[in-house]
């Protein structure tokens, strides 16, 4: 029952999300059901082989040495005191407590989620990440957290790489129970680009916290409170740490700045406080806080409230390190690093680095560097894998400055541009960025705000239309649904309201709502959706399953439908996952404990007249022949 009801339901049909492997693969649906596992593995394998993995396509399977393990580390001579014990056997204010008695600076390793959101279109696979989890909780045990979970990575999970982001947190929970667990939450609009029901934020808080997140970076894209207060108040409910963030954009020394000003920054910080913040983060997406701004911002912040600041910043200028020696001087608690493989650029500044800055001082902080090297060169070698999704710039550029696009975002709005033919214009995309935000009343730009400026700037670009142009024929222009949808009001209300003659000429005659999106959404039906999900997949949904269908319902049905005709392929090495096999090659795929499918590609025929091929594999020894249609 459950491919028929797949393939029927509407949002597959629409096909609205053209990029998944599903998609560009549809004779994938004839296959007969009930394969057995060996089977599905080898179809697996033989459509990359033959077609190529989608957005990369057929491309000659690169040679790649194993990743260098990190196997030589310097273990801690004493048990230390780790924030994850406290929180779990104090809870979070203990924490916080414990944080601002911390003299050396504290950090946050972004690797597993924003260093490779930034820098690698978001593709790190979980296979990847549990080689290495035992060893850096072993090697850094010192780390505040670990951030390894939400912002783009949950639905790039299923999307792009089939595999169910609730299974990476709980495998990587099992590798590093020592560990405090981080993960970016877009307060009302949850792990997607869009505002959810307040019932679906909560039951989503409580789920992750239960499958191992202990803090919870809650941040709203327009910086507006009261599309954080619930989700800040559903994480204190569960004993974890609500950290609540402030999104840092513009320029705080600019003499000019009228809005985003150190009395803005502060008074929201005093705000975010009384509505419970354990720690408050300052979310510089974009990487435009400079140095002497963050003294000035740390220092005042430091005085106006009385919890912990942790500072997130991207390195895209190349300031990173600068403006975190200055924010440490003036005694923040907490920054965010990413392992030096995977730093700089568009990603976090390299925990290596400041850690040399530092050193010697009385804030160096309180980590083995020997040991952070050592795990380094694995992400060194790893990162190798994933070089066809290098999208960023190829080195540290100041223009960041003008355009203010948030480094999570620069890959991707590089991928949507060349999805549209655009990638030519790549330079004038993001001169147009900058327009479409001073239109919008400068705002804060970050996921989905930012997506709202990204689409109208390629709206804008692939129709040469100008800012005067908008204004002048606006009344006859098919704006992006998504930038209606927020002149509507649906993402909140930003910082000195919607400009109103540009709103009236993308609403018409609809009018904007008043108030918080989240007082007219219906709480969500959580019994009728869990019977629905039950019909299509003639089996009992666990509520993570329930929650991943209410957010992203196509995605998930792509992925259970992916799962049903390729099996689980998680536990390819991640060179055959994304380029296949070269002939003659063998590969071992250990598919639980004592049991391992030895693969080996003899032969790939020539196509028959319908241009299907027949691969001669050896599946553990025995010869099987699977038919795969050649699509070039
Ligand atoms: C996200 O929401 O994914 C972000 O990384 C925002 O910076
Ligand atoms: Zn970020």
């Amino acid at each position: 029952p459950f491919l028929a009801n797949v393939v029927k339901h509407p949002d597959f049909i629409s096909g609205a999300a053209s990029t998944t492997f599903i998609d560009e693969t549809p004779e994938l649906y004839e296959f007969p059901k009930g394969q057995d596992r060996g089977n599905k593995t080898l179809q697996y394998i033989g459509n990359v082989t033959v077609n190529g993995f989608p957005g990369i396509g057929k491309i000659e399977k690169p040679r790649f040495e194993n990743p260098r393990m990190p196997d030589k580390l310097i273990l801690p001579k004493q048990e230390l005191v780790r924030p994850k014990q406290i929180l779990d056997q104090q809870g979070p204010e203990a924490v916080a407590k414990w944080v601002q008695e911390t003299d050396a600076v504290l950090l946050t390793d972004t690797t597993f989620r924003d260093a490779h959101q930034s820098l690698l279109a978001t593709r790190m696979r979980t296979k990847d990440m549990l080689a290495v989890a035992k060893q850096m909780e072993q090697g850094i045990p010192e780390l505040f957290s670990v951030e390894m979970w939400g912002g783009a990575t949950f639905d790039v999970a299923y999307r792009f790489l089939n595999e169910d982001p609730w299974e990476r947190l709980r495998k990587l929970r099992k590798k590093m129970p020592n560990t405090l667990f981080q993960m970016l939450f877009r307060g009302s609009n949850g792990v997607g680009y869009e505002n959810y029901p307040d019932n679906v934020l909560e039951t989503f808080i409580q789920v992750a916290a239960k499958n191992g997140i202990d803090v919870f970076r809650i941040f709203d894209s327009l910086n507006w409170i009261p599309q954080m207060e619930k989700s800040i108040q559903y994480v204190r409910d569960s004993n974890k740490i609500a950290e609540a963030t402030i999104c840092y954009t513009g320029d705080l020394n600019d003499p000019a700045q009228t809005k985003y000003t150190m009395d803005y920054y502060k008074r929201m910080a005093t705000e975010l406080e009384q509505v419970g913040a354990h720690i408050i983060a300052i979310k510089d997406m974009a990487g435009l806080l400079k140095p002497h701004a963050a003294y000035r911002l740390i220092s005042e912040l430091k005085s106006a409230v009385d919890v912990p600041i942790h500072l997130h910043m991207h390195d895209t200028s190349g300031n990173g390190v600068y403006t975190y020696g200055a924010a440490i001087r003036a005694g923040v608690d907490i920054v965010d690093v990413a392992q030096s493989a995977l730093s700089g650029k568009t990603s976090q500044p390299s925990m290596g680095s400041l850690y040399y800055a530092l050193e010697n001082t009385d804030r160096e902080p309180d980590i083995n560097i020997t040991n952070v090297e050592y795990i380094n060169r694995y992400f060194e070698d790893v990162r190798k894998f994933y070089s066809v999704f290098e999208e960023s710039m190829p080195a540290a550029s100041t223009e960041v400055y003008k355009h203010q696009m948030p480094g999570g975002q620069y890959t991707n709005l590089k991928q949507q541009a060349k999805g549209v033919g655009l990638e030519d214009r790549w330079d004038e995309l993001k001169e147009m960025y900058a327009v479409v935000n001073n239109m919008f009343g400068d705002i804060v730009k970050v996921t989905p705000s930012s997506k709202v400026v990204g689409d109208m700037a390629l709206f804008m670009l692939q129709n040469n239309l100008t800012e005067q142009d908008v204004f002048e024929k606006g009344e006859s222009l098919n704006f992006p649904k998504s930038v209606i949808s927020f002149f509507r009001g649906d993402l909140g209300r930003p910082e000195g309201g919607f400009p109103k003659r540009l709103q009236k000429i993308i609403l018409g005659d609809e009018k904007p709502i008043e108030g918080r999106p989240g007082d007219y959404r219906e709480p969500l039906d959580f019994d009728a959706l869990t019977h629905e999900l039950k019909e299509q997949l003639d089996r009992e949904p666990s509520i993570e399953e329930v929650l991943s269908y209410a957010m992203y319902p196509q995605v998930f049905n792509d992925y259970i439908y992916f799962q049903n005709t390729y099996g689980d392929i998680t536990k390819f090495d991640t060179p055959s996952f994304f380029y296949g096999m070269r002939t003659g090659e063998q590969i071992e795929i250990r598919i639980e404990k004592g049991k391992t499918l030895i693969i080996k590609l003899n032969q790939i025929g020539d196509p028959d007249s319908e241009g299907n091929r027949v691969l001669y594999f050896e599946l553990n020894g025995q010869g099987r022949q699977i038919e795969i249609k050649d699509k070039s």
